[in-house]
Protein backbone atom coordinates (compact mmCIF):
# COMPACT_ATOMS: atom_id res chain seq x y z
CA UNK A 1 0.00 0.00 0.00
CA UNK A 2 2.79 2.01 -0.20
CA UNK A 3 3.41 2.24 -3.69
CA UNK A 4 0.97 5.04 -4.93
CA UNK A 5 0.82 4.57 -9.26
CA UNK A 6 0.34 8.02 -10.53
CA UNK A 7 -2.71 8.75 -12.66
CA UNK A 8 -1.24 8.40 -16.01
CA UNK A 9 -1.38 11.96 -17.67
CA UNK A 10 -4.18 12.73 -19.84
CA UNK A 11 -3.86 13.88 -23.12
CA UNK A 12 -6.21 15.54 -24.17
CA UNK A 13 -5.70 17.55 -27.24
CA UNK A 14 -6.64 21.28 -26.79
CA UNK A 15 -9.09 22.25 -29.26
CA UNK A 16 -7.59 24.46 -31.48
CA UNK A 17 -8.68 28.22 -30.91
CA UNK A 18 -10.80 29.30 -34.12
CA UNK A 19 -9.12 32.48 -34.99
CA UNK A 20 -12.48 35.03 -34.85
CA UNK A 21 -10.30 37.39 -37.28
CA UNK A 22 -11.44 37.22 -40.69
CA UNK A 23 -7.92 36.49 -42.77
CA UNK A 24 -7.16 39.55 -44.33
CA UNK A 25 -4.36 38.68 -45.88
CA UNK A 26 -4.38 34.29 -46.16
CA UNK A 27 -0.47 32.89 -46.13
CA UNK A 28 0.07 30.67 -48.74
CA UNK A 29 1.35 27.20 -46.94
CA UNK A 30 3.87 26.92 -49.32
CA UNK A 31 5.29 30.70 -49.18
CA UNK A 32 8.77 30.77 -46.80
CA UNK A 33 10.06 34.01 -47.12
CA UNK A 34 13.57 32.86 -45.94
CA UNK A 35 13.68 31.03 -50.06
CA UNK A 36 13.97 34.42 -50.89
CA UNK A 37 16.51 35.70 -48.51
CA UNK A 38 19.78 36.60 -50.52
CA UNK A 39 22.74 38.54 -49.49
CA UNK A 40 21.02 41.41 -51.25
CA UNK A 41 17.53 40.78 -49.93
CA UNK A 42 16.87 40.80 -46.63
CA UNK A 43 14.11 38.82 -44.87
CA UNK A 44 11.80 42.05 -44.36
CA UNK A 45 12.03 43.16 -47.68
CA UNK A 46 10.60 39.53 -48.51
CA UNK A 47 8.09 39.95 -46.43
CA UNK A 48 7.28 43.47 -47.65
CA UNK A 49 7.41 42.57 -51.06
CA UNK A 50 5.32 39.43 -50.39
CA UNK A 51 2.25 42.15 -48.83
CA UNK A 52 2.96 44.36 -52.09
CA UNK A 53 2.54 41.23 -54.51
CA UNK A 54 -0.59 40.05 -52.10
CA UNK A 55 -2.17 43.75 -53.04
CA UNK A 56 -1.78 42.49 -56.43
CA UNK A 57 -2.92 39.23 -56.75
CA UNK A 58 -6.38 39.96 -55.99
CA UNK A 59 -7.60 36.09 -56.51
CA UNK A 60 -4.36 34.79 -53.96
CA UNK A 61 -3.46 32.34 -57.16
CA UNK A 62 0.08 33.42 -56.89
CA UNK A 63 0.55 34.96 -59.77
CA UNK A 64 -0.31 38.49 -60.85
CA UNK A 65 -2.52 38.20 -64.24
CA UNK A 66 -2.75 41.27 -65.97
CA UNK A 67 -5.98 42.20 -65.25
CA UNK A 68 -5.16 41.98 -61.70
CA UNK A 69 -2.25 44.06 -62.53
CA UNK A 70 -4.24 46.57 -64.07
CA UNK A 71 -6.98 46.87 -61.58
CA UNK A 72 -4.20 47.64 -59.06
CA UNK A 73 -3.24 50.42 -60.71
CA UNK A 74 -6.44 51.89 -61.19
CA UNK A 75 -7.13 51.30 -57.84
CA UNK A 76 -3.57 52.92 -57.25
CA UNK A 77 -4.98 55.80 -59.56
CA UNK A 78 -3.09 54.85 -62.72
CA UNK A 79 -5.74 54.15 -64.23
CA UNK A 80 -4.46 56.05 -67.34
CA UNK A 81 -1.64 54.26 -67.82
CA UNK A 82 -2.66 51.20 -68.96
CA UNK A 83 0.77 50.94 -71.29
CA UNK A 84 2.48 51.02 -68.20
CA UNK A 85 0.87 48.11 -67.30
CA UNK A 86 1.78 45.97 -69.88
CA UNK A 87 4.93 46.97 -70.10
CA UNK A 88 5.72 45.93 -66.94
CA UNK A 89 4.05 42.42 -67.95
CA UNK A 90 6.35 42.21 -70.67
CA UNK A 91 8.59 43.04 -68.65
CA UNK A 92 8.34 40.74 -65.55
CA UNK A 93 6.51 37.45 -67.40
CA UNK A 94 9.99 36.50 -68.08
CA UNK A 95 8.43 32.72 -69.51
CA UNK A 96 5.31 34.00 -71.11
CA UNK A 97 2.95 32.31 -69.01
CA UNK A 98 1.07 35.64 -68.97
CA UNK A 99 0.71 36.45 -65.27
CA UNK A 100 3.64 37.47 -62.58
CA UNK A 101 4.69 34.83 -60.11
CA UNK A 102 6.26 35.97 -57.38
CA UNK A 103 9.79 35.27 -58.55
CA UNK A 104 9.28 37.44 -61.03
CA UNK A 105 7.61 40.13 -59.07
CA UNK A 106 10.67 40.03 -56.46
CA UNK A 107 13.35 39.69 -59.41
CA UNK A 108 11.57 43.53 -60.21
CA UNK A 109 11.35 44.96 -57.16
CA UNK A 110 14.33 44.23 -55.83
CA UNK A 111 16.76 45.17 -59.42
CA UNK A 112 18.96 47.72 -59.24
CA UNK A 113 18.74 50.74 -61.21
CA UNK A 114 19.75 49.88 -64.03
CA UNK A 115 20.06 51.16 -67.58
CA UNK A 116 16.70 50.50 -67.87
CA UNK A 117 14.01 53.53 -67.01
CA UNK A 118 10.99 51.55 -67.27
CA UNK A 119 12.37 49.92 -63.84
CA UNK A 120 13.28 53.01 -62.46
CA UNK A 121 9.46 54.30 -62.90
CA UNK A 122 8.92 50.88 -61.73
CA UNK A 123 10.66 51.36 -58.44
CA UNK A 124 8.61 54.84 -58.02
CA UNK A 125 5.29 53.22 -58.07
CA UNK A 126 6.42 50.76 -55.25
CA UNK A 127 7.92 53.47 -53.42
CA UNK A 128 3.72 55.10 -53.46
CA UNK A 129 3.13 52.14 -51.43
CA UNK A 130 5.21 53.16 -48.65
CA UNK A 131 3.73 56.95 -48.37
CA UNK A 132 4.24 57.27 -45.26
CA UNK A 133 7.74 55.71 -45.02
CA UNK A 134 6.89 53.58 -42.08
CA UNK A 135 8.68 50.26 -43.74
CA UNK A 136 4.86 48.44 -44.25
CA UNK A 137 1.86 48.91 -46.59
CA UNK A 138 -0.92 49.70 -45.53
CA UNK A 139 -3.70 47.27 -46.46
CA UNK A 140 -7.34 48.73 -46.52
CA1 LIG B 1 -3.97 36.00 -59.35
Amino acid sequence: MSKKNPPPPIKTTPPTPASKQPPKQPEKKGFTPEDYVTLTIPLEEVKDIKLAFDIFDGDGSGTIDPQELKQSFIDLGFGGQNKFVYQILAELDEDQSGGIGFDEFLKLATAKLSEKDSRADIIKVFATFDTHKVGKITVL
